[in-house]
């Protein structure tokens, strides 16, 4: 089994809804198990335009599944919980990003693995170390070190976690 952390991100719709949804059907993945939900926060949206804040967490997943087979089945889930989409950034009723696959470094036109914009992003970095404190990713960083170095503006914690559920 190959560990992976999926971001989950939401600001269209019922988001604690959709994110709990979203959660379930991760944890109904074939060979796969959900093994921890991070605390949920609430981000001001990067992206064009006005939009709503966004609800962002992170999972742990453990997972035999292919990292190619793993992306494709997250889509399957973004397109079930009526995810469109219209332009980049644009928002969204739920987003699934794949940060970590084990230490696995992959960069094909379809995948960029770890997440290329997760370094700068309290809302992917904030969840993460909450959940792995101690991670070190493949480049050798420990992720920690770059959370002390972002900032939390626009983040907010909610103090709670997101179940799964439908
Ligand atoms: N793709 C490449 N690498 C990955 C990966 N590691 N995980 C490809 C998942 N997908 C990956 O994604 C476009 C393509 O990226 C996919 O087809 C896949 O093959 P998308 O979800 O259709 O489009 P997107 O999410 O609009 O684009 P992008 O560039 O992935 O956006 P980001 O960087 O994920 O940003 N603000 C707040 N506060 N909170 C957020 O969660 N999220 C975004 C999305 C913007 N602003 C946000 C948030
Ligand atoms: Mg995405």
């Amino acid at each position: 089994m190959i560990t992976t952390y999926i971001a989950l991100g939401s600001n269209l719709g019922d988001s604690r809804q959709l994110l709990a949804s979203a959660l379930a059907a991760m944890a109904e993945l074939v060979d796969s198990e959900l093994d921890a939900v991070s605390p949920t926060y609430r981000s001001r949206a990067i992206g064009p335009g006005q939009q709503r804040d966004y609800l962002n967490l992170v999972a742990r997943l453990r997972t035999a599944l292919p990292v190619t087979e793993l992306l494709t089945a997250l889509q399957q889930i973004e397109a079930d919980h009526g995810r469109e989409r219209r332009e980049r950034w644009g928002a969204r009723t739920l987003d699934l990003d794949i940060l970590l696959y084990g230490d696995a470094r992959i960069d094909t036109p379809s995948l960029t693995v770890p997440h290329p914009r997760m370094a700068e992003r309290n809302f992917v970095l904030y969840p993460l170390t909450d959940l792995a404190p101690d991670l070190v990713l493949p480049c050798g960083t420990p992720v920690g070190r770059w959370r002390e170095s972002c900032s939390d503006a626009g983040l907010e914690a909610l103090g709670d976690s997101i179940e799964p559920g439908r």
